[in-house]
């Protein structure tokens, strides 16, 4: 007797938020407080096959060529119900995946990893989903993961649908349109302390400051969607700047307090600003963790990379341009 065998392979890359998704309204669809936009990065990515077979019991997970942690599996297995359900196919999965991305820099893997779980588990399903749909399955693994769908800048509308069916990404400017330097300053490693996910619940349901982020974010997105319309670089620097430091206020007002910022965040910070004052535009954000991204004109990059890398609590330096959005590949991983 012959067995079934569906499969596909998708390769999603990361991105980085230039304006932030920082609290949820509903935990269990991931549906955001914010709208968000970010910059798909073309160097940090994960590849993922998903096999679905009648020869498996239960669902099993390969991460970067090791058997994944229960944790995990359980996640991805419950996020496989979600597309299982839309197929009516209901059938176990072999995922396979290789992560391309620093993730004890502070990036969050799961961005490439759902954007790229559901692009494949979907196509090896048989669904043909428009990018607005695989966005929206996307996002229920992981918020950021629904920006991942699309290449250059892209925005996550937030939506006001309790059931989600309007909290989606779609693209502001592809990733040929403008080309940016995004510079990822590694300033320590070893994993974060609090995880992004438990971080954002903490600050909405503590932080006094919360209030002040939700009433300032739309004015920021709308100036930065109007900045990268018009590549006005140093208008896009001075917002994603400024809205990345409110992010961070917002955690140091919650109960307990959450510090991503370490002592090597804040000379890379005062170098970046530096830079500026004698004539090289540069900003930085800072996400979930300690280490920093530098927004810089590829023109600039060789020159600022230089003047950071000589920073002593600097370990490492990774360029990126905008890149690409999600792509299948016939060639599988098993
Ligand atoms: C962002 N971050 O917009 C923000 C800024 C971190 C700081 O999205 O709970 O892994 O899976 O939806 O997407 C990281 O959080 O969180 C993140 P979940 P996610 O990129």
């Amino acid at each position: 007797m012959s067995h079934i065998r569906l499969i596909a392979t998708a390769k999603a890359n990361t991105n980085i938020a230039l304006i932030k998704y920082w609290g949820k309204r509903d935990e269990k669809l991931i549906l955001p407080m914010n709208s968000s936009l970010s910059v798909t990065l073309d160097n940090f990515y994960t590849i993922t096959t998903v096999e679905f077979t009648d020869t498996l019991t239960e669902d099993k997970l390969i991460w970067d060529q090791a058997p994944g942690n229960y944790e995990e599996l359980i996640k991805i297995s419950s996020f496989l119900d979600i597309i299982r359900k839309k197929s009516g196919i209901n059938l176990h999965a072999k995922v396979i995946t290789e992560n391309h991305v620093p993730t004890a820099a502070g990036f969050a893997s799961s961005a490439s990893g759902y954007a790229a779980l559901a692009a494949a588990a979907t196509k090896a399903l048989g669904l043909n989903l428009s990018h607005k749909e695989l966005s929206i399955i996307a996002r229920q693994g992981s918020g950021s993961a629904c920006r991942s769908v699309y290449g250059g800048f892209v925005e996550w509308q937030k939506g006001s649908m309790e059931d989600g069916s309007d909290s989606y990404a779609y693209q502001i400017l592809n990733e040929n349109a403008w080309n940016i330097t995004i510079l990822s300053v590694m300033v320590a490693s070893g994993q974060k302390k609090v995880s992004s996910r438990d971080g954002m619940k903490r600050t909405v349901e503590t932080s006094p400051f919360y209030k002040g982020w939700l009433s300032t974010v739309n004015e920021d997105l709308e100036e930065a969607k109007k900045a990268i319309r018009n590549r006005d670089f140093v208008s896009l620097g001075e917002v994603v700047e400024r809205t990345a430091l409110k992010m961070h206020a917002t955690m140091l007002g919650a109960i307990p307090p959450i510090i991503y910022l370490e002592s090597g965040t804040l000379e890379v910070m005062n170098r970046v600003q530096e830079l500026r004052q004698n004539g090289f535009p540069a900003y930085f954000t800072i996400d979930a963790g300690p280490n920093v991204k530098v927004l810089c004109q590829p023109e600039n990059e060789s020159r600022i990379k230089q003047a950071l890398m000589e920073l002593g609590s600097v370990q490492k330096v990774i360029s990126c341009n905008p890149g690409e959005g999600v792509r299948y590949l016939s060639e599988h991983l098993v």
